[in-house]
């Protein structure tokens, strides 16, 4: 009996699934014109987190096949150029001037030792080339100098990528003329829990950002933190804010939070490895045209759990052994991974 209950429970759950499909392919026009896109609701993707494990990966998996190849992964390699002493209060963050950490502030690099740096990446086998500032946003001084590093490094034949805080009209424009391919800007979470971890700029702020990124025809990379406390539905809530975005963006990072000696949020409980697994594999369902990039939090993460990623759709890594401040794999530890998975390096 009780089985029977459950089975009914699971089918119940996948036809709600199926249900999603159909409005996602344009079911219900009259939403869709009038600029409602909700695809998807935050219950259908707490639906997901609660299939048993098996049935979200096999779903996962289909619609990762269904639209990537499943044994292809990109790779961004990270460079701080301005590290330090930001203005802002983000809870998670190292580099808030506010927080007592080790980070040292550094001014912004100069040109050439940018390009050294995309150099030594590009020669690593990465395919994007991400330039993080730990500002609030560019003024429009900071600006130039970033748009120079931008040419520079598109010239040498990698894509791309700034995350440089909030923009301002206009400055996205700027950024698109000296070519910029990617902007990475983070929801960080729901917008329920948002105001637990960042005061400082809104959820809005946020959005507006990513809207004139979109506007100036960038791609939009756009994600968040996993593990900061928040609760299953905020980690939906955070999935379904991406996914319902007119255009969701082409990239996805979903970080685990690196937990740093100094920061509001050091101390937090860890969050379960595979409640990690099942964020990626939401994160493919709701977003399967998406790059899904796993993040922050792998250099602590055992080598199964990030195969469980790869094979729940994560996509996309970041590659060397840096993020901005924290460490990350060494790049011969992720090509032995690579090789032991057959994974190919876009
Ligand atoms: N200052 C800019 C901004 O905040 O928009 C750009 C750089 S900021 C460091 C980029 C992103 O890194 C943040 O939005 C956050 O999602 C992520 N991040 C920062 N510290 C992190 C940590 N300790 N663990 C995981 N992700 C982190
Ligand atoms: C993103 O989502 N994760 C990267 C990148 N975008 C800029 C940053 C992770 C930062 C981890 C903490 C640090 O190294 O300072
Ligand atoms: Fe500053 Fe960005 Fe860090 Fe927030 S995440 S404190 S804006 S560097």
């Amino acid at each position: 009996m009780l089985e029977t209950t459950k089975h009914q429970t699971q089918q119940q759950t996948t036809e709600s699934v199926i249900n999603t499909d159909a409005l996602k392919s344009g079911a219900c026009q009259s939403d869709v014109e009038a600029g409602i896109v909700n695809r998807w609701s935050v219950d259908e993707i707490v639906a997901l987190f609660e299939l048993p494990f098996s049935d979200l990966m096999h779903q996962a998996q289909t619609i990762h096949r269904a639209n990537f190849d499943p044994n292809a992964v990109q790779v961004s390699t990270l460079l701080s150029i301005k590290t330090g002493g930001c203005s802002e209060d983000c809870g998670y963050c190292p580099q808030a001037a506010r927080y007592h950490t080790e980070v040292e502030n550094e001014p912004l690099m100069k040109l050439d030792d940018v390009l050294a740096a995309a150099q030594e990446a590009k020669d690593n086998g990465a395919s994007r080339f991400c330039m993080g500032a730990a500002w609030r946003g560019p003024k429009q001084r900071d600006l130039e100098p970033v748009l120079k590093m931008i040419q520079e490094v598109k010239a040498m034949g990698l894509e791309t990528c700034a995350t440089l805080g909030m923009l301002k009209e206009g400055q996205a424009e700027q950024l698109k003329e000296a070519g910029l391919d990617y902007y990475n800007h983070n929801l960080d979470t729901a917008p329920e829990f948002y105001g637990d971890v960042i005061t400082t700029r809104t959820y809005q702020d946020r959005l507006d950002t990513l809207g004139r990124v979109r506007n100036a025809d960038i791609h939009v990379c756009s994600g968040g933190i996993i593990g900061m406390g928040e609760s299953r539905n905020q980690r939906a809530g955070l999935l379904a804010q991406l996914a319902n975005m007119e255009q969701p963006p082409e990239s996805v990072p979903i970080n685990l939070l690196t937990q740093v000696e100094g920061t509001p949020l050091h101390g937090t409980e860890e969050l379960d490895p595979i409640e990690f697994v099942r964020t990626i594999a939401a994160a493919r369902i709701t977003m399967p045209n998406s790059f899904v990039r796993l993040s922050a939090g792998r250099q602590s993460m055992h080598e199964g759990i990030q195969a469980l990623c790869f094979l729940a759709g994560a996509n996309s890594i970041f590659y060397g052994e840096k993020l901005l401040t924290t460490g990350n794999p060494e790049a011969a530890t992720d090509k032995k991974l690579f090789a032991k998975l057959g994974i190919n390096k876009i």
